[in-house]
């Protein structure tokens, strides 16, 4: 009796997991070992998925709770990023508004059930330090508000740039860091690295004391290449836990050519080391690294794939190719 029930359990099991493999149901609070990022069961999980534009903009009413749904069942993403800009019109300006519209896009991607990094998007280096205090007053209230949801992710600074790591990112980091895990112990949190999180040297060589933190960094592919691989190569093997939380396919401008041979050689490096990437960006924007064509504007309600860019066409192959061997071995040509 025990083994007939046993087994039916493993079926049940089985099915509930191949449902809902890419889901936060199945995989629960994550926690970092070594490199990896692990589920619930100990089992490694590679996140994947796509950034939103800044959230000021209009751009961001293409995150539809359809639109997610489609990019976790079509694309198999499991974690959407929302780049929440400080400055530029965004946060510090509007901070109710700002907190608003994050929230909302919070509520989708729990009810789409999938990860979401709450991403503080500084885009000038002076803004990590200017607004610190702001900073921690919003990881706060966010985090005190989805206490223990095993959804939020928290990316507390998106590229501190001319920032010197051990005097003012660690401090910050720190700073950022307790505030959270005062509301939700266990938190995923990114930290930016110097040098547009580039600079992965940095926390290779003198870490943060504290579990749980996946360090970022960024590239875009017709810009940073096989050097920088290297680079980031060496930090993996010295067992660095990496995000590459946001990537572009093009030049760092977010615009320019696409380079399909080097997002290529980069998405294979990553899925090899099941180093988690987020893609920029999840848009419309007339500029190549955006997902999504312009037209969509007045078509919102209706499926994306109808209006996916080049580089939308592209990152959903690069996302959908999931499998073990193929994503290791082959490479997606065009
Ligand atoms: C870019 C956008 C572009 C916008 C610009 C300034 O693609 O439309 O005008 O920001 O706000 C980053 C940043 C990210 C940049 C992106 C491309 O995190 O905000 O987006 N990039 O330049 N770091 C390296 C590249």
């Amino acid at each position: 009796m025990i083994i007939v029930a046993g087994t039916i359990s493993i079926i049940a099991f089985n099915r509930f997991r191949q449902k809902y493999y890419n889901r936060v149901t199945y995989n629960g609070n994550l926690k970092i070992v070594g490199t990896n990022v692990e589920n619930q069961f100990g089992e490694v999980i590679q996140l994947r998925g796509v950034s939103s534009h800044g959230i000021q903009w209009n751009y961001y009413q293409c995150i539809t709770d359809e639109s997610l749904e489609h990019l976790r069942d079509n694309w198999k993403m499991n974690v959407f990023r929302v780049a929440m800009y400080i400055g530029q019109d965004g946060y510090i300006q509007n901070k109710e508004k700002m907190y608003a519209r994050m929230v909302d896009i919070v509520e989708k991607c729990i009810k789409a059930d999938i990860y979401v990094i709450v991403d503080w998007h500084i885009t000038d280096s002076k803004e990590m330090n200017l607004y610190q205090e702001e900073a921690k007053e919003f990881f706060s209230n966010i985090s005190m508000q989805y206490k223990d949801v095993p959804n939020l992710i928290y990316e507390i600074c998106n590229e501190p740039n001319d920032a010197s790591w051990e005097k003012e990112i660690v401090p910050y980091a720190t700073e950022m860091i307790e505030t959270i895990r005062k509301n939700s112990k266990n938190a995923i949190v990114i930290v930016g690295t110097p040098n547009y999180s580039r600079n992965i040297l940095s926390p290779t060589n003198t870490p943060l004391k504290f579990s749980n933190v996946l360090y970022a960094y960024h590239f875009y592919a017709n810009t940073h290449k096989n050097a920088e691989r290297q680079i980031l190569n060496y930090s993996y093997e010295q067992g660095i836990p990496i995000i590459v939380s946001e990537w572009g396919i093009c030049d760092y401008t977010g615009d320019g050519d696409i380079n399909y041979e080097e997002s290529n050689q980069w998405i294979q490096f990553l899925n090899e080391r099941n180093i988690g990437w987020v893609n920029w960006s999840y848009s419309y924007k007339d500029e190549t690294s955006a997902i999504l064509k312009k037209e969509i504007e007045e078509h919102l309600n209706e499926n994306i794939e109808n209006f996916l860019s080049k580089s939308g066409k592209y990152i959903e192959k690069l996302m959908k190719n999931t499998d073990e061997e193929v994503r290791k071995k082959q490479f997606i040509s065009f």
